[in-house]
């Protein structure tokens, strides 16, 4: 076999142009000349590249082997040699220096006492464009609020003198040990938010007995996430499912034979929801990049980190194709996404071991209702066909903030609950600490919480416990909350040029 050539930043750098384009990732040379117009982000963010290192631009929003995987084998030219490869000069702008002055100055993390305060600090240390990518959800947003609210509209009926000295807060998921009843769900592009991205959470959830959900797009691989696990550690995998099918087939078969427990798959996302947020941080972008690349046409200019990669989504994914899922894994499958009784009676007869109640964070369908409260339709409608908890398991996830709104989802039939971005913000402010913290938290309002409901173990968590009287009234005043209306940013209007 041929020794691999090995090129140097001066030969590289003579490829800068959209008629030869060449860029570096992971110490590699390509050649994207010819892909450069199949990109789902563009090509103007490629040609930004050319001729240069492009891999701390790649890192957060690729899965690591796209480009290998993407690009025919002629065009993987050869290896970098490191030392001839000049050194970008960054400049740094002034919202940069600001970003950097803020993450000196976070609030020490034992001032940290709620989710919300990490969610405060992520929005202020995160760059705009990962922030605008976490926290958008679609259209008007209304659903992103409505999961917080809809847990206010619930109130306790607490049980009192029950002897609460002694409070187990532990839990089985999925048959899966944890130690919390709740499990990490799944959200991506964590590189956007840190350098370690979703490991972060893999090392904490290790610690402290907790369970994480992989996404299919997370920044760090399936298999690295799950070598930095403990021996033991259990994991789920969020599946997006591919429009070829080996890919996803081999995937599957990958996670099950690493011993990933649980394959939760995405059924809410043919397409995925206008995020616009998102869309307008990319369109901010484009204008400062227009003035470098002047002349170069981009077709994909209003699509936000998202949109721009998600094209590999299957959105012709059926009930049909279930029996293939279970004839490749043996793995449980979950539907994650159902948003209706009618839809969770379909996957209950289709055999599948559970589903999630969620509406992906309210990032896709806006007004699709809270998963908490399409929870009392889908269990009364499955009671009437002979469901039983242990034997099929319901999980919701949207607006979780507290260890009440976990209780509270547990009263009414859930099975666990998912939360997703108050560990993603906790990372983005503290690394692996932050998720210690936020687990301890949880720790802590759960046993408050037990105490103060008068029960002593998961299983004591009841429907007589809740009042769901103005769950599903949607106009009835609630009194305000103020932690959630100022973390939360308002979404804004397309902005006029500079004067
Ligand atoms: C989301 O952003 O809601 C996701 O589920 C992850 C994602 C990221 C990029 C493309 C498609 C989906």
């Amino acid at each position: 076999m041929a020794a691999p050539r090995i090129l140097t930043g001066p030969e590289v750098a003579a490829h800068a142009s959209r008629e030869s384009c060449w860029i570096i990732v992971h110490g590699k040379v390509y050649d994207v000349t010819d892909f450069l117009d199949e990109h789902p982000g563009g090509s103007k963010i490629i040609l930004k590249y050319a001729g240069k290192d492009a891999t701390e631009a790649y890192d957060p929003i690729h899965p690591p082997d796209a480009i290998t995987t993407n690009l025919p084998v002629e065009k993987h030219l050869g290896a970098i040699d490191a030392s001839t490869v000049a050194k970008v000069v960054k400049e740094v702008t002034a919202e940069e220096k600001t970003r950097l002055a803020l993450m000196d100055a976070r609030p020490p993390l034992e001032n940290i006492i709620n989710m919300h305060d990490f969610e405060n600090v992520a929005k202020a240390v995160l760059p705009a464009k990962s922030w605008a990518y976490y926290s958008s959800a679609s259209d008007d947003e209304i659903t992103l609020r409505e999961n917080r609210m809809a847990y206010q509209r619930i109130w306790f009926r607490p049980r009192i003198l029950r002897d609460v000295a002694a409070v187990d807060w532990s839990h089985t998921i999925l048959g899966q040990k944890s130690s919390l009843p709740l499990y990490i769900s799944a959200t991506a592009l964590g590189k956007l938010g840190h350098p370690d991205g979703e490991l972060c959470l893999t090392r904490a959830a290790g610690k402290h007995g907790v369970i994480q959900m992989i996404a299919t797009l997370a920044s760090v691989s399936l298999d690295d996430i799950l070598d930095a696990g403990v021996p033991g550690q259990p994991f789920f995998l969020q599946l997006y499912v591919n429009r070829d099918r080996e890919i996803t087939r081999k995937y599957v078969q990958h996670a099950e034979k690493r011993g990933v427990k649980g394959l939760f798959i995405t059924v809410d996302a043919p397409q995925l929801g206008r995020r616009e947020k998102d869309m307008r941080m990319k369109a901010v972008d484009d204008d400062a990049g227009a003035k470098v690349q002047e002349g170069q046409a981009d077709v994909k200019k209003d699509q936000g980190v998202a949109r721009a990669i998600s094209s590999f989504i299957d959105p012709s994914l059926s009930w049909k194709d279930i029996p293939w899922f279970q004839s490749i894994t043996k793995m449980p499958i979950i539907l994650k996404g159902i948003g209706c009784a009618e839809d969770a009676v379909l996957a209950y007869e289709a055999g599948v071991q559970g589903i999630v109640l969620s509406n992906h964070g309210g990032r896709q369908l806006d007004t699709a209702r809270s998963g908490i409260e399409v929870l009392a339709e889908v269990v009364a409608a499955l009671r009437l066909r002979g469901y039983s908890r242990d034997k099929f398991a319901i999980y919701v996830d949207g607006g979780v903030r507290r260890a009440s709104d976990v209780l509270k989802a547990i009263a009414l039939g859930a099975s666990a609950v998912g939360v997703g971005r108050p560990f993603l913000y906790a990372f983005c402010a503290y690394g692996q600490q932050g998720v210690e913290k936020a687990i301890q938290i949880f720790r802590d309002e759960f046993e408050m919480n037990m105490r103060l409901l008068g029960a002593k173990t998961i299983a004591d968590v009841v429907p007589a416990m809740v009042d769901t009287g103005s769950l599903k009234s949607h106009v009835v005043m609630t009194p305000e909350d103020n932690l959630f209306r100022d973390t939360y940013q308002p979404l804004g209007l397309a902005k006029f040029k500079a004067l």
